[in-house]
Parts: C-alpha cells; structure tokens; sequence
C-alpha cells in the first residue's frame, strides 16, 4: 500500500487530453530529475503535466524538482494545484487560450510562475504566491496581446513585478488583492493597460 503522503515520481510527463478531468486527490508529485529536469533554471525542461485544449487539472501538488511544471496547449483549468517549488518556471501557455487558475499556490519561483507564449488570457483567482520573481510573464519580447487578470489572490515577497510584458496591446488588472514586499505590480505595461482597485 502507498502511503497517502507519498509522492509519485513521475518518469515521463503525464498528458491529459483535450476536454478532460485529471484530479490529482491532493497526492504530491515529483519529476524524475533525470528525465524531465532539475528544477532549475536550465531551458529545455520537460513538463509535469502536459493539459491538451480544454483539459483541467485539479488536488494536484507539484513537489520539488517540478521540472518545467504544466505546458497548457489551448485553454486549460487548474483548480487548486500547488507548487511547492515551482521549478524553471510553474505553467507555460504554449497555444492561444485562457488560462483560468482558481485557488491553489505558488512559491519559491526563482523567476517566473506563469510563462505566456502565445496570445491570450490568464485570470488568477483565490491563489497564494510567496518568494517569487514575477508572477506572469509574457514572453519577452512578444508583442501579441495577453489579458492578465489577478483577483483576490495573496501575494508576497516579489523581486521584479506581479504582472510583466513587452506588448503594448496587454492589459493587466489586479483587484481585492493583498500584497507585501512586491517590488512593482505592472512591468512594461502601455498607458491605460493597468488597473488595480
Ligand atoms: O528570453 O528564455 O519562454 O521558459 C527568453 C526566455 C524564454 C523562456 C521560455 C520558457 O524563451 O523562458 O517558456
Ligand atoms: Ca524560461
Ligand atoms: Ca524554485
Ligand atoms: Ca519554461
């Protein structure tokens, strides 16, 4: 019998296909350094979890190396999923969607949480940061639009921003949020693109 506090080392990265449910029932899960990565800020690290179009990942904790974290192709839910440790980076947008993460945490991100590489959404709801470098990053250097959205989230102890783009078109709105040492909340946002109430 394995233990319930056990964690499930995964070898290679677990898809979950277009549409459908994974519901980690609170279980904790660790790459295999060896073939998914370290954790560290090496590029080219493979995912944890790889959610196709539409797939929702839910009770999931992400131990440490987390690796490359979660590659979202499309639209994908993530409903209380924590990172301990959040590894290169914590979740990657890879094809346009929206990104809807309700409830769970992030921390020790050395860099960034949430890496978004193609045009799209991202709303942050009910979730906990703590010790990280930024919380959403577009790409660098991209100039499609993302919508940013952050709502009655705790956040801590941020080196660079909460919210960080290149693109002019980018919005980023923050509201009922509480924040403690976080060096700036928009980064490279164009004039008007920002709201925080
Ligand atoms: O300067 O290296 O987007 O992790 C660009 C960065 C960037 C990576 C990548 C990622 O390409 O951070 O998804
Ligand atoms: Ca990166
Ligand atoms: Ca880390
Ligand atoms: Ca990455």
């Amino acid at each position: 019998v394995t233990p319930a506090h056990a964690a499930t080392v995964v070898n290679s990265t677990i898809v979950v296909p277009k549409g459908q449910v994974y519901d980690g029932k609170g279980q904790t899960f660790t790459a295999n350094p060896k073939t998914l990565g370290d954790g560290s800020q090496a590029e080219g690290q493979k995912p944890v979890f790889r959610l196709e179009a539409g797939a929702t990942l839910k009770n999931v904790i992400i131990g440490t190396p987390a690796a490359d974290g979660v590659h979202c192709y499309g639209s994908c839910n993530i409903e209380n999923v924590t990172w301990s440790d959040v590894g290169e980076d914590a979740l990657t947008l890879k094809k346009s969607g929206t990104v809807n993460i309700t409830g769970g945490a992030a921390y020790k991100a050395y860099d960034k949480v949430f890496q978004i590489n193609a045009a799209g959404t991202i709303n942050i709801k009910n979730f906990r940061a703590d010790d990280i470098g930024k919380l959403v990053r577009q790409l660098g250097g991209s100039t499609y639009k993302v919508v940013m959205t952050v709502d009655n989230c705790n956040i801590s102890n941020v080196k660079d921003a909460i919210l960080r783009t290149d693109g002019k078109d980018s919005t980023g709105k923050i509201t009922n949020t509480r924040y403690s040492k976080v060096k700036t909340l928009f980064k490279g946002f164009a004039s008007g693109k920002t709201s925080q109430s």
